[in-house]
């Protein structure tokens, strides 16, 4: 199977597409119909809504393939390096209308499907978009790829597939339950299966040693199980310029070696059974959103995909008669966070074991193929695996890993002479609490460039995290501050907004986003801010009708729109933008404030917690409860209300983050290794509210202070009040409305009475509180009244706003790609 026909096709039309589709409302039609009727096997006239929607999805495909079709015969014809872009996640979110984007093909399908009596808006919402990630890491994975193919930059992304993306949110009784995420049960028209390619990959067993012909001794593997790793294709469309990338995800699949071991032994029905065991790889994605559980199967996950994604290259992307020595200039794995780590002792084994490379010579090639991007500051989210694990599920694999650290630990000692304690703080294996594999050591040790995701979150990877290493390789440490690809984000998910922008100062913005720029002057422009205006007012018309038709929840009209979006972590501090609501609502109750007076503010959280959070599991119960009391109690007059849309996800944020007229962004700073909500809500014309951290340290830099409402400790007095020892009840009880306000949420009020219902984060805001929501309380509050200030006066908010939108260019993940490309990568785009 591995290559094709391994005849010479003769036929003229054999290397490339048979013809692209054509780009008329006609021609549209009839690919539509002929996919429903020959793809789905029904006449329009009898066609359910979901069989119009996978034609409607198959066709668009079509058009997307012939473009795929071209650039790989145009890439395979002048082979450059390329990028392989190794992500356990990407959280893709829909992809009809990205498509449609893509190709320019929007306003045909429109009319062609209207000429058949379909509306496309009903096909689109039809869409079990792919959750194939957790936050924020595989959301950038997929505004990378998207941006690498408008940059006609040659890249692979390769990840999993998993047949259960990130769990479904629902509240009952106001907790959390997860549903299992089937998004394929309605069929996956956006993939290209080849079950015909597999890669075969390597379980557990053990090593020998042999001497080969030569008389050199070498190691071979033999394994204790395989599995098969089952090629998908997805097309990743380049904004309207003839590109289209792969991604490739892998689904594990038995082997038929398995099979027949298991069935000779009798039991068919057992047999059967036990072919899940293999499959097992691909059924889920872990829900975790920074701490890894150190599961068995999450590793198998990782080296899995691993080994397929290196296979693949080698085997089918490279010219037969590839040199591995060249492998440098041909190839740069970027490894997206700690996740797919795995592959520098899978690419060493490779060049080992299977091509006979020694040790030294294979070392020097794979430091030069692997970069290596850090997404976290907690000590708690740093990978390690068990030695003991790795030794039962992957003994080459650890045997090379010593290997590597012994020559590893020889180059520190060298460095610094004498100093042991150096050696085992930066040892690849670790002792404490048992000896396991540190993820983010070897990625370090291996890469050619290790790279924070902000400016902020990069210098306290070099002066904290990874000190010892940055002290030891200077030039090795590099920022690339994230990005969002400004077509999901802004073109498609803001039409009222882009059509206003394009209107102003042309379309070249899409693809060019520092252009963005030119709105500046708009911004002292009456007419303009006017209109700008009326695109926020249709944003939150369209929000409303969503949160109506998704949730039943009845948005008030006219209210500042206050929302915090993103996984529920206590880093992130939900708790303390939910301080603040019980606080306004507080001094209402109490009668101290006249409900006339306050500014009507609706606040829209979504947030997922993992499932086995506890803490933050509890605060989702905490907001669910809170929200119910304030939205229902008739003193408020209608002033607050809290809206908490169940199932938060990237089609809801599309709609969501246009409407917003304030971005919560309050970690602790020194916490967030940068966000990228708090970009997309910049750039859709959001004002934020923020602490010194991760990204929005440049966001207010670029806006300006004066647009942007920055409060709390930075990360230095966040160190220093750490350092001399923090105690949340001092501000509990120097703190009359903070006190108030927990008073009132510990006497039951929000909880029918209820005490012990809120007890656990009661409890932790006093006793504990690890990320000081209490000491950065008042500053909050009083940052909150300023923007109250601010949003009375709506002319001068609409100039800030504009700003906002102008000065956030930057943030685009072409931007980020092109960082990348010229600092790590060194590929060339457009040949
Ligand atoms: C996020 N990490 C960071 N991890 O928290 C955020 O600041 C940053 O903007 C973003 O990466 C992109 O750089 C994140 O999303 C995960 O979801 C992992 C999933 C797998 C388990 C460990 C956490």
């Amino acid at each position: 199977h591995e290559r094709g026909p391994s005849f010479a096709p003769k036929h003229p039309l054999a290397s490339g597409p048979v013809s692209t589709p054509p780009h008329t409302v006609d021609g549209f039609v009839k690919e539509f119909l002929r996919e429903l009727n020959y793809g789905q096997g029904v006449p329009l006239s009898r066609s359910s809504l979901n069989d119009q929607y996978l034609a409607l999805a198959r066709t668009v495909r079509g058009y997307l393939t012939a473009r795929w079709l071209q650039t790989a015969t145009r890439r395979r014809q002048k082979p450059h390096k390329m990028v392989g872009y190794l992500s356990a996640e990407y959280l893709l979110g829909r992809q009809l209308d990205n498509a449609l984007l893509a190709t320019d093909l929007t306003a045909i399908a429109d009319e062609a499907l209207k000429q058949c009596g379909i509306d496309l808006d009903a096909l689109r919402q039809a869409e079990i978009e792919p959750g194939l990630g957790n936050g924020g890491l595989g959301r950038l994975a997929a505004c990378f790829i998207d941006s690498l193919a408008t940059m006609d930059a040659p890249c692979v992304g390769y990840g999993l597939r998993y047949e259960y993306g990130i769990f479904k949110q629902t509240f009952v009784d106001g907790r959390q339950v997860e549903v299992p995420d089937n998004w394929l049960s309605m069929g996956g028209p956006w993939e290209i299966p080849h079950p015909e390619m597999e890669v075969p990959v390597h379980f557990g067993g053990h090593t020998e040693r042999y001497v080969g012909e030569d008389g050199r001794e070498r190691t071979r593997w033999i394994s204790g199980w395989d599995v098969l790793g089952i090629r998908y294709n997805y097309m990743v469309p380049g904004y309207q310029n003839g590109v289209v990338n792969t991604l490739r995800l892998w689904r594990a699949r038995a082997t038929r070696a398995f099979d027949l071991h298991i069935f000779n032994a009798g039991d068919y029905a057992e047999a059967v059974r036990s072919q899940t065991f293999a499959e097992n790889i691909s059924k889920v994605l872990y829900p975790e959103d920074s701490t890894p559980q150190g599961k068995e199967l999450r590793l198998q996950q990782q080296y899995f995909f691993v080994a397929c994604s290196i296979y693949d290259f080698l085997k089918h992307t490279q010219p037969t008669d590839l040199d591995v020595r060249d492998l440098p200039e041909r190839i740069i794995f970027q490894l997206n966070d700690t996740h797919p780590v795995i592959g520098i002792p899978e690419l060493m084994r490779l060049l080992m074991d299977d091509y006979d490379l020694p040790f030294d010579e294979a070392w020097a090639i794979t430091r030069q193929c692997f970069a290596y991007t850090c997404h976290t500051l907690l000590p708690e989210a740093l990978e390690v695996w068990s030695v003991s694990l790795m030794e039962r599920l992957l003994p080459r694999h650890m045997e090379i890993i010593y290997m590597i650290n012994e020559v590893f630990l020889e180059e520190v000692r060298e460095a610094f002479p004498g100093d042991e304690l150096r050696v085992r703080r930066m040892s690849i294996i670790g002792d404490h609490p048992e000896r396991s594999v540190r993820m983010a050591h070897l990625a370090t040790v291996a890469s050619v460039k290790v790279n924070g995701v902000a400016e902020l979150h990069s210098q306290l990877l070099r002066d904290k995290v990874l000190s010892d290493f940055s002290e030891m390789w200077p030039e090795k440490f590099t920022n690339v501050t994230n990005g969002v690809t400004p077509r999901r984000f802004v073109r498609q998910s803001n039409p009222n907004l882009s059509k206003l922008i394009t209107d102003t100062i042309g379309v070249g913005w899409v693809a060019n986003l520092d252009r963005l720029r030119e709105l500046e002057v708009y911004a002292e422009d009456e007419e303009f801010r006017a209109k700008f205006r009326e695109v926020k007012a249709l944003n939150k018309e369209r929000i409303t009708a969503v949160l109506k038709r998704r949730d039943g929840i009845e948005l008030p009209q006219g209210h500042l729109l206050d929302v915090m979006v993103k996984r529920l972590h206590e880093y992130k501090r939900q708790t303390l933008k939910l301080l603040h609501m019980v606080t306004l609502y507080e001094g209402i109750i109490s009668g101290e404030v006249d409900a006339a007076t306050v500014t009507p503010r609706t606040v829209v959280f979504g947030a997922k917690a993992a499932p086995g959070y506890r803490m933050a599991k509890e605060t989702i119960f905490l907001i669910n409860s809170v929200a119910k009391v304030i939205n229902n109690d008739p003193r408020v007059e209608g002033k607050l209300f809290i809206a908490f849309p169940a199932n938060y996800n990237v089609t809801l944020a599309e709609r969501l983050i246009p409407a917003a007229d304030l971005s919560e962004q309050i970690s602790l700073a020194g916490k967030e290794a940068s966000g990228t909500g708090n970009m997309k809500f910049a750039l859709n014309g959001a004002l934020t509210i923020g602490t010194d951290d991760g990204a929005n340290v440049e966001i207010r830099q670029l806006v300006g202070d004066d647009n942007f409402f920055l409060f709390g400790m930075d990360e230095p007095a966040v160190a220093e009040l750490q350092a001399k020892g923090y105690q949340p009840t001092a501000y509990y009880e120097s703190n009359e409305r903070l006190r108030r306000a927990i008073n009132l949420i510990d006497s039951g009020h929000f909880t029918d009475g209820n005490r012990e219902a809120v007890s656990t984060v009661i409890g932790d805001l006093l006793y504990n509180d690890r990320f000081l929501v209490l000491a950065d309380y008042q500053s909050y509050i009083d940052a909150q009244a300023k923007v109250e200030a601010a949003y009375a006066d709506q002319e001068a908010w609409s100039r800030s706003a504009i700003l906002n939108v102008a000065r956030t260019g930057f943030f685009s993940s072409d931007r980020s790609m092109r960082d990348y490309i010229d600092r790590i990568w060194h590929i060339k785009t457009g040949s």
